[in-house]
């Protein structure tokens, strides 16, 4: 399986550089883990780690990241030669890099929620992590692609969703990792020509703008999502005016109050 995968991805590829190395693993701990392996040992920009499964993914705070078989967890190395406090960008360029992916293989609507959440409407399909690492930054994305969600534990089932539930039919992993490889490079290599672009894909899907939000995290405040500015941070519209966040999690408010 582990072998017919990475040969199923290979062939037909067209990326220049994500995925050209691919390691395609039955079962790991985390992909993010083995991609900063094999970047600490001098791996180049775009090798890419994939595992059918993972024992121990990740979420960011540490948070534990449900992994069974069935979906599509991969992990990217990249070395961005970007000033650092434009890293966030990677993350949304991975953010409208995978919802591109999806829409070509799903055609469904991928929507995108602050700061690394894939949705399908209100509930979440997938989501990216990014992590430093050295000189290196390594680019994690999971989709609960062929995910039957009766395999979530009670407390997250409302709160996700699947390709598989969304579209009562499998889909063809190797061409979604494939999709994704390919997309994902060219969002990313447009960061270092013209990042305004990156956060135009990032605009056009984003789910929170102009809703009312409660931040939880570092800071506690309630207010409306305006935008997002040009290092990825959310501006939100309070009381005491606007506040710019860079870390946190966002949950939104079931009345939208639109956009201005
Ligand atoms: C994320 O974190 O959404 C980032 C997930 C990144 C996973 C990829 S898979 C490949 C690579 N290897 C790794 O080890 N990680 C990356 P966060 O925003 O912190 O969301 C975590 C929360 O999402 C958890 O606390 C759960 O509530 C929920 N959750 C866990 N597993 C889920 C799943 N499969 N689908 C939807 N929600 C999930």
């Amino acid at each position: 399986m582990r072998e017919d995968l990475a040969s199923a991805i290979k062939a037909g590829l067209r990326s220049r550089r994500f995925g050209q190395r691919l390691h395609v693993y039955a079962q790991v701990r985390s992909t993010n883990d083995e991609a900063a392996t094999l970047a600490a040992q001098g791996a180049p920009e775009g090798t890419a780690v994939l595992a059918v499964e993972q024992m121990g993914a990740r979420g960011r705070r540490q948070r534990a990241w449900l992994s069974p078989a069935g979906g599509l967890w991969l992990s990217v190395v990249l070395r961005p030669a970007l000033p650092a406090d434009q890293w966030p960008l990677v993350g949304f360029a991975a953010g409208v890099g995978t919802a591109r992916a999806v829409e070509e293989i799903a055609q469904v609507r991928v929507g995108l929620k602050w700061p690394n959440d894939l949705m399908i409407g209100e509930q979440k399909l997938g989501g990216v992590l990014v992590e430093a690492r050295g000189p290196a930054l390594i680019a994690g994305i999971g989709i609960n692609a062929n995910i039957a969600l009766d395999l979530f534990p009670p407390d997250i089932r409302p709160i996700a969703t699947s390709l598989l539930a969304v579209l009562a039919r499998p889909v063809d992993l190797a061409a979604l990792a494939r999709a994704l490889l390919e997309q994902f490079e060219r969002v990313y290599d447009l960061l270092a020509l013209n990042a305004e672009d990156v956060l135009v894909g990032w605009r056009e899907r984003d789910s929170t703008r102009g809703r009312q939000v409660r931040l939880s995290g570092d800071e506690e405040l309630e207010g409306v999502a305006e935008d997002v500015d040009r290092t990825g941070a959310l501006l939100v519209r309070t009381g005491a005016g606007i506040r710019r966040i860079v870390a946190g999690d966002v949950s939104l408010r079931t009345v939208s109050v639109g956009h201005r």
